[in-house]
């Protein structure tokens, strides 16, 4: 199967992008991989087709970033907390903050649908990523407006610590008070890693660093050594070759920095920590896709409703002009 999909890319003259996250083999055959913001930027440039091999806010992404190319996801996977900034919700939110009069600007992560993306770019913000999320709301905070943040609360409180801000999650006492407002999403994965596991392997390994994924608890982001996206991890792990790291994060992206940067990592959680959007994917999709593109047809083509992708889109440029 490897082979053939190898002979049908070429053939086809399509472009595979795949998230760390993804399944090893599907990972292996990429020609672009990244965090969603590299692959965003990667994908951006290319002409021919694209495979994109993630969950759906990065097809859709990548499509409203290159409207001219045909993009194709294997599996319509959708990520959890993007599917729980629903867009009723969303808008209830934005409602009370108006009732509450709070001066604000919307800052969604990028892990969030087209439609949420579009609805913040509506009310004057934008979005930003977990390597950015600090540059970004710091820029709000400096329009002298409270930010609304979503929908991680988890990324929107480790950025207030970090920045020495309040934050509360809306609807809790006193959340009319807090600098960064957040909505009330998590991510299902990250939210496994517990502080008793970092003290667990403290125990066991005195000199073991951990390094955390800032979608984790903010517990779990102040015992850590180091938090930090995707991206950043990978920086800190190639700047601590020789040392034993626990890491809390996607286990198939753990897993591939313990064969190819650093063999002494460990997953910081007791129970696998798999991302079930992201491993939806598999080889036989990748392999069916690419010969129904060959055989005419296709399927699983990402299209974004036009208002949508250009609302999102503004989204999209503001945080790439901001970082
Ligand atoms: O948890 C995710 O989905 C992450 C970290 C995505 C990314 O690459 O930013
Ligand atoms: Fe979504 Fe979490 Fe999976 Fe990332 S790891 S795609 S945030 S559910």
């Amino acid at each position: 199967m490897v082979e053939e999909i190898k002979k049908l890319k070429e053939k086809l003259n399509i472009t595979i992008a795949a998230h760390y996250y993804e399944k090893k083999e599907v990972f292996e055959l990429a020609d672009l991989t990244g965090d969603s913001l590299a692959l965003a930027k990667k994908t951006a440039n290319i002409n021919n087709p694209l495979i994109f091999c993630g969950v759906k806010f990065m097809g859709e992404s990548a499509k409203i970033l290159n409207p001219n190319i045909d993009v194709y996801m294997p599996k319509l996977a959708d990520c959890s907390m993007a599917r729980m900034a629903k867009e009723n919700l969303v808008e209830n939110n934005i409602q009370l903050l108006k009732e509450n009069n709070i001066d604000f600007i919307p800052i969604t992560y990028i892990n969030s649908t087209a439609k949420t993306k579009a609805i913040v770019a509506k009310e004057g913000g934008l979005t930003c990523t977990s390597s950015n999320s600090k540059k970004i709301i710091e820029w709000a905070l400096s329009q002298n407006k409270k930010v609304f943040f979503l929908p991680d609360k988890n990324l929107g409180t480790n950025t207030a610590i970090k920045l020495g801000v309040k934050s509360k999650i809306i609807g809790e006492v006193g959340w009319q008070e807090a600098d960064i407002i957040c909505f009330d999403g998590h991510c299902s994965v990250h939210q496994l890693f517990m502080p008793e596991h970092i003290d667990f392997y403290r125990e066991r390994y005195p000199d073991i660093k951990i390094a955390v994924h800032p979608e984790c608890s903010p517990e779990v982001v102040a015992k850590a050594d180091f938090a930090g996206s995707t991206s950043q991890i990978l920086e800190y792990v190639k700047s601590h070759k020789n040392e034993k790291i626990a890491i809390g994060t996607e286990i198939n992206f753990v897993n591939w920095i313990k064969e190819n940067i650093n063999p002494n990592i460990y997953i910081l959680s007791s129970t696998k920590p798999e991302c079930p959007s992201m491993n939806e994917t598999t080889l036989k999709d990748l392999y069916n896709l690419l010969k129904s593109i060959d055989e005419g047809k296709g399927y699983n083509k990402i299209e974004v409703e036009k208002d949508i992708a250009k609302n999102a889109k503004k989204a999209l440029e503001r945080m790439m002009e901001l970082s």
